[in-house]
């Protein structure tokens, strides 16, 4: 496959002013005519041929200006469709394809879900329903006349606005007629048909428009729609309060189906949603569901401003559209709920999915220069590091200039399709700073290390702090630069937090350090007492921090920093050390870190005299680094083994420390009354929840009737869910009698038996493999839909110990299923293969079974773009 380059982009030659589709779905034969209005792009070449792309495409017919053109005009394969010399001025063209729905298993283009028919286009999905300039900077008003049997769709819905309805005489069909006045690239084009039912509810936007909201799901399942409703109506006001921001259709759908191969699409007033996050009710979403839900609706709605109306030029340019709305989304989210809970649940997500990401082979910058398949960069780098850009510009900035450059972006960028300079020179004008140094964010792949020390002088009451940066290679990019570092800090008396007074002027005393250098050295004088540096708060820097702090000082830091983000790094910081010493392959199987009994003792304190105040903060400082992260942190000859043992050995110890507090606490946290989602009610859950694990692995007997008590009495999912979780700890018949319980009280519920299918495979059991082959065999299970491959064979393949199993059958059993699937649905294929990322940090026994796997992969015939690029680059 060739590499496209950032480098090589060119405009378009043409640009398609209006689309006109009239489409005729139907199961198996779905035609598709469309009538472009095409015209010279004044930025292009004139005498160039047209090529419209396609994918599987079979022409039926073609006419220009109206006049069916003589075969010798043009070349039709799958792939293009050439016109060898169009008319000079403007004109039309109209294109027949046809179209088989049913056999789509890849789930891009059009295909049928549950018998409902859907889209998604995104990325280059488009051009596999018709020829087209299927390109972001191509950009057109969209009439859909769309066209079905009544039976088997009542439901039709297109983008935009509906303008007209009604039967086909003489027909069992009938049809409906959208209109989308905003110019739109084709990638958000969408459709749906079928027999579905809705919720709705009337919406007035802060500028007096009326719209009607609507959640479409499959029938019967009205009564779980309300949450996404709910969500929607939220973040649109919130929208509107925080970015100014109004919605601007007469109409927004949500509409959730069973096959879809990521988490939702923000297609231009017709959201399609994986039902995983559109479905909750109490008995079958868990209160982390409700939270996805929201966050999700949410940063598909904030697309409309940031993706839609402002488009990306290219797909070098995702970051701009993506990194800005996850930013967008986790802010509502923090407003909605706790934002120091957040900020820490989303640094772990950042930690555990983009940190490794970017220390492995698949690394690549938050704006890649070249790709082969872009489905293959709607990464964690492009998305969660890319919001961290967004939320470092704002603090380097300021919070008003940020706003203003916000708005000054929304101005001069709308109905555009923009690129990362048009969005950065909107934050130069407003903050006056040279962002030139800063942009290298977007260019520079790799996790910087800042390593911190401090010195503190008595007799000149000075304390003085050493700050370095480096950067580690990365593919591609062998040679590092200097990162722009914004480091929020503070520094922690005994009574709180220390005033900051610098010598020189260079760095204000406002908490914030710019490190933009290799190194930097800064003092604060008028320090009284040797104080603790809480650096990096609130994780202002996507960085590993190294800072040599005793444990006593981590745990004095704990109890008195006035950043809540770093009270839990402080923690964290202890358990991680601890981990990394005694996870490391020559420190002996299960070695208790010596620190585990003062870990133990902080937590019980902190439990006993905090827990009820915040119940969420205090779940996220129970819980501890993953192995995955200690594993990241030794960074080469990793033993999965050793790391889970060390892990195992120090949540035991944990636990058993806080023992005797914990069925007081438990009974303390316990929710009143029928089940409510808010965060307050869910954090309470959470701790109780983990309080059971901890419960699980320090004392099986009373954890294990413990569980089975509360999955029995449980009214709610989240409480269900945690009981069988907790079980899995616990080998034993007892065990294996609550994963069939669960199974039974769920049958037909094929979300609930997802996370059942993903419990399981995460078991850090040798017999993992053979209970997921068996499940495999379970009628839950189902290689065709993304939501099951991905609990059962994902979860497994998360599995630290069990995936990297020494004998290498993990390896060899996901990889055998990657070829399996890329067949029939290569973009879900080719995201399991991603699960290989960290394969060179292991040992090297394991390191040369897993290259075996990725080669027997490589070596595959016929692989899709999207397993081959993967291979190619995890092996390179
Ligand atoms: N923009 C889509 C993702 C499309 C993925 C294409 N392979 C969902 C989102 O980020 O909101
Ligand atoms: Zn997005």
């Amino acid at each position: 496959a060739p590499l496209i380059r950032l480098e090589d982009y060119r405009p378009s030659d043409w640009l398609i002013d209006t689309v006109d589709l009239d489409i005729g779905l139907h199961p198996t034969k779905t035609r598709i005519r469309s009538l472009l209005a095409l015209r010279p792009n004044p930025a292009g070449q004139t005498d160039a041929p047209l090529v419209l792309d396609g994918d599987e495409l079979v022409l039926k017919t073609i006419s220009l200006d109206g006049t069916p053109l003589d075969a010798s005009a043009y070349t039709a394969t799958p792939q293009t469709l050439t016109l060898h010399a169009p008319p000079r001025g403007g004109f039309t063209l109209t294109i027949e394809t046809e179209i088989d729905p049913s056999a789509n298993t890849k789930l891009m283009g059009l295909y049928r879900s549950s018998k409902v028919y859907c889209t998604q286009c995104e990325a280059d999905g488009f051009r596999r329903i018709t020829y087209f300039l299927d390109r972001p900077d191509v950009m057109s008003v969209y009439t859909v006349r769309l066209e079905a049997a009544k039976a088997e769709a009542p439901v039709l819905l297109s983008n935009g606005n509906l303008v007209a309805t009604g039967e086909v005489p003489g027909s069992d069909r009938h049809f409906a007629m959208w209109h989308d006045p905003h110019p739109k690239p084709a990638y958000l084009f969408a459709l749906v048909g079928g027999a579905l039912d809705h919720v709705r509810q009337d919406y007035v936007t802060a500028d007096g428009h009326k719209v009607e909201l609507a959640v479409y799901v499959e029938p019967g399942k009205a009564g779980r729609a309300g949450w996404a409703l709910d969500s929607l109506v939220r973040c649109m006001r919130w929208d509107e309060q925080v970015f100014g921001r109004n919605y601007d259709l007469d109409v927004f759908n949500v509409v959730a189906v069973s096959d879809f191969n990521m988490g939702a699409m923000e297609n231009k007033g017709l959201n399609i949603f994986n039902d995983k996050y559109v479905l909750a009710d109490p008995q079958t979403a868990t209160d982390g569901d409700y939270a996805s839900i929201e966050a999700i609706i949410a940063h598909e709605y904030f697309h409309n401003w940031t993706g839609n109306r402002i488009t990306c030029r290219d797909w070098f340019q995702l970051c701009l559209k993506e990194g800005l709305t996850v930013f967008r989304d986790q802010e509502f989210s923090s407003d909605e709920r706790s934002r120091p809970v957040k900020r820490i649940a989303d640094v772990r997500t950042l930690r555990s999915t983009q940190f490794s990401e970017d220390a492995g082979p698949l690394a690549h910058p938050v704006r890649p220069r070249a790709y082969k398949e872009i489905n293959n960069f709607y990464t964690p780098t492009v998305y969660e590091k890319g919001a961290e850009v967004i939320r470092m510009l704002k603090v380097l900035i300021g919070d008003d200039a940020f706003k203003r450059g916000m708005d000054l972006y929304f101005e001069r960028c709308d109905g555009t399709a923009a690129t990362i300079e048009e969005f950065l020179a909107c934050f130069a004008e407003t903050s006056g700073q040279n962002l030139s140094h800063f942009a290298r964010w977007y260019e520079q792949a790799g996790t910087p290390t800042i390593v911190a020390s401090g010195r503190y002088d008595a007799a000149a009451r000075r304390y003085t702090l050493e700050l370095a940066q480096s950067t580690p290679p990365t593919p591609g990019q062998s040679e590092k630069q200097p990162m722009v570092l914004p480091i929020k800090l503070g520094l922690v008396g005994s009574q709180g937090d220390l005033p900051l007074k610098t010598q020189s002027n260079a760095y204000a005393g406002d908490g914030l350090v710019i490190l933009d250098g290799p190194s930097l050295s800064i003092s604060f004088d008028g320090i009284a007492e040797p104080p603790i540096p809480s650096l990096l708060r609130g994780f202002s820097a996507p960085a590993r921090l190294e800072l040599d702090l005793a444990d006593a000082d981590l745990i004095r830091q704990f109890s008195a920093d006035s950043d809540s983000f770093n009270r839990w790094q402080a923690l964290q910081s202890i358990a991680t050390r601890a981990l990394v010493t005694a996870g490391r392959p020559d420190s002996g199987p299960g070695t208790l870190p010596a620190t585990a009994a003062e870990l133990g003792r902080a937590l019980d304190g902190f439990l006993q005299a905090d827990a009820l105040a915040d119940p969420a903060f205090a779940a996220q400082v129970l819980r501890l680094p993953a192995p995955a992260d200690i594993a990241r942190e030794i960074g080469r000859d990793v033993d999965p083994d050793a790391i889970f043992a060390a892990h195992r050995a120090l949540s035991t110890a944990i636990g058993t420390a806080l023992l005797p507090r914990l069925p007081g606490l438990r009974q303390a946290l316990e929710t009143k009354g029928p089940y409510r989602a808010d965060a307050a009610s869910a954090g309470r859950r959470a701790l109780r929840n983990e309080l059971l694990g901890l419960t699980a692995l320090a004392a099986p007997e009373d954890g294990a009737a413990l569980c089975e008590q509360q999955f029995e009495t449980g009214d709610n999912l989240t409480d269900r869910l945690a009981a069988m979780a907790a079980m899995t700890l616990i080998p034993g018949e007892r065990r294996e009698q609550l994963i069939a319980r669960f199974a039974a009280a769920y049958a037909g519920e094929p979300l609930v038996l997802d996370k059942w299918l993903m419990a399981q495979a995460l078991i850090a059991e040798p017999e993992t493999l053979e209970r997921v082959k068996r499940l495999m065999q379970h009628p839950a299970f189902s290689l065709g839909n993304p939501n099951r491959v991905r609990a059962l064979i994902g979860g497994f393949a998360a599995n630290l110990t069990q995936f990297n199993r020494a004998d290498g059958e993990g390896y060899g059993f996901v990889a055998d299923i990657v070829v399996a699937l890329d067949r029939t649905n290569p973009q879900v294929a080719s995201r399991l293969l991603g699960s290989f990322k960290s394969w060179r940090m292991l040992e090297p026994g394991r390191r040369r079974l897993a290259r075996e796997a990725l080669g027997m992969v490589a070596r595959t015939q016929n692989l899709s773009r999207d397993v081959s690029d993967i291979a190619e680059r995890a092996l390179a």
